[in-house]
Parts: C-alpha cells; structure tokens; sequence
C-alpha cells in the first residue's frame, strides 16, 4: 500500500502515472542521470546494474522503466543503447551538464547522433540542462544555440506535431528544480 501511494506521487508528479514502457536517460558521463534516477527511487526499491554494462542501470516503477546510459567516448555505447532501444522505448531523456562548457561540444556529437538514427525515430526527446545552481551554468538559450537546436524544438506548451517532438528545459535535479516541468511536457507524448 506504501508502495503504490508512493509510486502515485513520484509518477504523477511526473505526468507518468497510468503510462508504461521503457525511458532511457542517455547524456555524458557526469551529467547527472544517476543522481536523477537515485531522486525517483524510494529507499524500498533497489537500482539494478546490468553485471555486464558498468554504464547502465536501471530501476522500475509501477509500468515504467527507467534505464541510465552512459555516452561519449566510446564506440561500443550505441551498440548498448541500440540494445535497450526495443520497441517499447517510449521517451528518451538527454541529459547535459549545463555548467560544464568545454562537454557542450561533445554533448552535440552525441545529441546529434541519436537525432539522426533510424532506429531512434520520432521518439519524444526531453533535453535537460542540468546544475542550473553551479557557478558557470549557461541560460536556455546559450544552451539551445550550442546543441543546435534553435528553431527545431516544439515549444513548451506541447501539443500535437507532426514533427519529433522535443523540447529543453533547464534543472537543477540537486536542488529539485526544473525536471518535473520537463517530464509534465514529455509525458504528453507517452502512452
Ligand atoms: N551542483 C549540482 N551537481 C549535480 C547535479 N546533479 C548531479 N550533480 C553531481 O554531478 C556528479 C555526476 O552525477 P551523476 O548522477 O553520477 O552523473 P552520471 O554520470 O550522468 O550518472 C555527481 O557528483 C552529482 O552529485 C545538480 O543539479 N547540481
Ligand atoms: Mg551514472
């Protein structure tokens, strides 16, 4: 009973409750998608890490999963998430450290990459720009221009498009700021 009050808070202050399938939290190592998935777990629920992938974990939810992977760097991390990527993966959420300029550019490549692949698609994608609270952090839009994504994103209000939706929003998971607002819009586009 505990768990399932529990499960009713966290996920419908995500706009997640009553929705199921797979979410990957995808990002740079050191971008915060541990510490945000730590944020949704209960002390009741375990964190699983998959013994052969030292960069995934993940953690269930009422119908939700919810999988970390860790990108950059290495070739073999799309041959990982191409793996997870089943067809039940409803949303993807991209995560960035805000703060930490001299990634941005390494951040694109990766951002760039899951944006052009086929078998990604037009799943919604939900791109956080984390450490809001650090010295350094840049603004939305600072942040926008570097990734590339002036002009291709849905606006925050959501609503139907034929295009992938996808927006960005600005957070700081230490703080608890930011990241709901950011799971209300993607959670429009989950079934
Ligand atoms: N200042 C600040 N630090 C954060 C925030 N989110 C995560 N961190 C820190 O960033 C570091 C990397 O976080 P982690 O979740 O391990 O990143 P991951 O590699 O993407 O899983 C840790 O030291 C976190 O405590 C945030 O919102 N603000
Ligand atoms: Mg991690």
């Amino acid at each position: 009973m505990f768990l399932i009050n529990w499960f009713y808070g966290i996920l419908s202050s995500l706009g997640l409750y009553h929705k199921s399938g797979k979410i990957l939290f995808l990002g740079l190592d050191n971008a915060g998608k541990t510490t945000l998935l730590h944020m949704l777990k209960s002390d009741k629920l375990g964190t699983y890490q998959p013994t052969q992938h030292p960069n995934v974990e993940e953690l269930t939810m009422g119908s939700i999963n919810f999988t970390t992977i860790d990108l950059g760097g290495h070739l073999i991390a799309r041959r990982l998430w191409l793996e997870y990527l089943q067809d039940d993966v409803s949303a993807i959420v991209f995560l960035i450290d805000s703060s930490d300029q001299e990634r941005f550019r390494e951040s694109k490549q990766e951002l760039d990459r899951l944006l052009t692949d086929d078998q990604i698609g037009k799943r919604p994608f939900l791109v956080l720009g984390n450490k809001i609270d650090k010295q350094g952090a840049v603004s939305e839009m600072y942040l926008k221009g570097a990734l590339g994504l002036d002009g291709l994103t849905t606006g925050k209000q959501g609503g139907p498009t034929n295009n992938r939706p996808i927006e960005i929003f600005m957070c700081s998971i230490r703080n608890q700021m930011g990241f709901r607002e950011g799971f209300q819009w993607l959670s429009q586009y989950v079934q």
